[in-house]
């Protein structure tokens, strides 16, 4: 609970009624207009109590002017796009229907997972037994204590003179039993545009909450430093998840996941802990529909890291004749298993929120097609038609202007767009938009699929041979370090299951959450490692990818049909000679894709058992342990 002062008791219906003119006019206008109102506000009025408590308190702390709250409309949209075009945050793109450009501070382009914190009283919730005390690459604890002089050195009067949005959103489709609700507060009109693309926010959640009153509370404020259209506050922001109070509070970056609250901090960082108590799992996975060719229809969920592809995957357009591909979601899985055993799942976002650089027709036809309207683009570089361009969409046009809004200089290293220039686009314009991308009960789950950017050692695919297996696969999974948070280079990191960044409790606990799937009478989707990235001593990829990525898919579906397509390896299953389809393919060196090199599986072994012992400790499931020595004794005799 945040604790404040009280607030004058008729403060917000002042605020509000103020709001009602808030969007488009003058500050003049406003100070008349909040001067002896006592009018309730109908917005105020369908608030429930703890949502108006919310509402309430935040207003007494951050001290807006105004306060909207949001009912989702049309009218509403257009107003927050003129009051940004006012502020100078955003411009609008002439070439495209209704598509804006925005250049953040310089200082505010990823998230920032150093200082992202998760909350509770006892350290050993979040942070796994091998690290109690000390900081852990795998959860950044934060006391109580800390937590609430974090929060009260930040947003008193953060907002004075500015307005306090308030969102209400769904996660999933309004009224699913698998949705939930939360409610963000913001002074950013960037946040709440990009909010209404994301997620389902409005009248229509307000009414859900009149049903159940149980919401995410998201605090949210950008701070008063950065460039004129662009308030943050880098040297103090901070994103804060309290999973006890279902509370998330971030300060000081406009950014994406940092505050698009509904995303990584809601669907899955406490989305995980909720998950976790109702038994169900809340994962950074991809739905896709994929019909072969025989019209049999199955749907796979998919973990990669960020940046690694998971939006490619979603719209892929398959190479091999006969197959169908079509989306559900790009980055978050919510799935549990229903009263048939069977494993569903809904993409808890409305959105796309996508890494452009590397999206072109030839990479990803089907994004093309959905983001050059109704799109907020972000940090991309402009052309002199007033359209868009980023690395690796086309080669660069005469006259662009940077993501930083200078003249591009192509003699120059620097890229024209920032490596996590975003686009963010509503999900209902993808072409291949899956029939039950909305289905309140989520759609069915035949497997799983990890992976990373390995360079070198890890073949194409392999497939789990168990659960428990699939399951310390995902536990050792490592990737190349990518642009969409704060590092740099190219080092291969772990990142366990994809959530390295995205736990929002302590990872044994969430491995042994994830064991406990396993339950008879469940139909268990099989679990495969996939690695598209894998290298030749030239440093050129061995595997085309993109559409073509079809032929492993269409192996994983024959191995869910149990086709005996298969041979042992060390690591697993992998396509027996002949059996992944590679017709028409040429100069695939299938021996270099899939060899199982002895001395780099020793050191992998070597360096995730460190990883384990140093990370976890003793929250490691012995199960895990089991696997980590089943896979060594595997990789000695190989
Ligand atoms: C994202 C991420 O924005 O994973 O989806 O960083
Ligand atoms: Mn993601």
């Amino acid at each position: 609970m945040l604790h404040f002062k009280a607030i004058p008791e008729d403060y917000v219906l002042k605020a509000a009624k103020c709001a009602q003119l808030a969007l488009g006019c003058s500050r003049a206008a406003h100070q008349t207009a909040l001067r002896g109102v006592t009018v309730p506000n109908p917005q105020i009025a369908a608030l429930t109590p703890k949502v108006r408590a919310f509402v309430e308190r935040s207003a007494a702390l951050c001290q807006p002017e105004h306060v909207h709250v949001c009912d989702g409309s049309e009218a509403e949209a257009g107003a927050l796009l003129q009051v940004m075009q006012l502020q100078g945050a955003i411009k609008r793109l002439p070439k495209y229907d209704n598509c804006w450009l925005t250049r953040t501070d310089p200082a505010d382009v990823a998230r920032v997972e150093s200082r992202t914190f998760i909350c509770s009283e006892d350290e050993r919730d979040v942070v796994p037994a091998a690290r109690a005390g000390q900081k852990s690459a795998l959860g950044n604890y934060i006391s109580p204590k800390l937590y609430d002089k974090a929060i009260s050195e930040r947003f008193p009067g953060c907002m004075r003179g500015r307005t306090m949005y308030v969102i209400p959103f769904s996660m999933g489709p309004v009224g699913s039993p698998l949705s939930k609700i939360g409610v963000e507060i913001t002074d950013s009109p960037y946040v709440v545009y990009s909010m209404r693309i994301m997620t389902r926010i409005g009248s229509k959640v307000l009414e859900a909450l009149r049903k159940d009153e149980n919401f995410v509370r998201c605090l949210h404020a950008v701070g008063t430093q950065g460039t004129p259209g662009w308030p943050c506050d880098p040297a103090n922001t901070i994103i804060l998840h309290k999973p006890i109070d279902n509370e998330i509070v971030s300060y000081g970056s406009g950014y994406g996941g940092n505050s698009l609250l509904g995303k990584k901090c809601f669907a899955l960082r406490l989305g995980s802990v909720i998950a976790r108590r109702e038994g169900w799992l809340a994962e950074h996975m991809l739905i896709v529909g994929i019909t072969d060719p025989k019209g049999r229809k199955r749907y796979i969920a998919a973990a990669f890291p960020s940046a690694c592809g998971k939006t490619n995957l979603a719209m892929m357009t398959p190479t091999l004749p006969g197959y169908k591909v079509e989306c559900v979601g790009d980055d978050i899985a919510w799935m549990k298993f229903d009263e048939n055993g069977v494993l569903r799942a809904i993409n808890p976002e409305n959105g796309f929120f996508g890494v452009a650089p590397g999206t072109s027709a030839t990479t990803n036809p089907m994004a093309m097609a959905t983001v050059f309207k109704n799109t907020v683009f972000t940090n991309v570089a402009e052309t002199k038609d007033g359209g868009v361009w980023w690395e690796g969409m086309s080669p660069a046009p005469e006259g662009l202007t940077d993501w930083k809004g200078q003249p591009f200089d192509p003699s120059k290293k620097t890229p024209a767009a920032h490596p996590n220039s975003r686009f963010c686009s509503p999900a209902a314009q993808c072409p291949i938009i899956d029939d039950n991308w909305e289905s309140a009960d989520g759609v069915p789950i035949s497997a799983i699929l990890l992976g990373g950017r390995r360079p070198s050692g890890v073949p194409l695919v392999v497939e789990a041979r168990d659960w428990k297996h699939g399951v310390f696969m995902g536990a050792s999974m490592r990737s190349e370090a990518t642009a969409a948070a704060e590092y740099s280079g190219k080092v291969v990191m772990h990142d366990p299951f994809a959530m390295r960044p995205f736990f929002g409790y302590n990872f044994g606990e969430y491995l042994k959450h994830w064991l406990s799937m396993a339950q008879p009478g469940r139909h268990m989707p099989k679990i495969f490692h996939v690695n598209w990235f894998r290298k030749d001593e030239q440093g050129k990829f061995l595997w085309p990818g993109f559409g073509e990525n079809s032929r492993v898919l269409d192996w994983v579906l024959r191995r869910c049909d149990n086709e005996p397509c298969h041979m042992e390896t060390p690591l697993g299953y992998v396509p027996a000679p002949g059996a992944l389809n590679t017709e028409g393919l040429k100069d695939i060196q299938m021996n270099k894709l899939f060899s199982i090199p002895k001395d780099f599986w020793i050191q992998e072994v070597d360096a995730v058992k460190k990883y384990f012992t140093e990370e976890v400790g003793e929250d490691l499931p012995n199960e895990i342990w089991d696997e980590l020595d089943k896979l060594r004794n595997n990789v000695q005799h190989n």
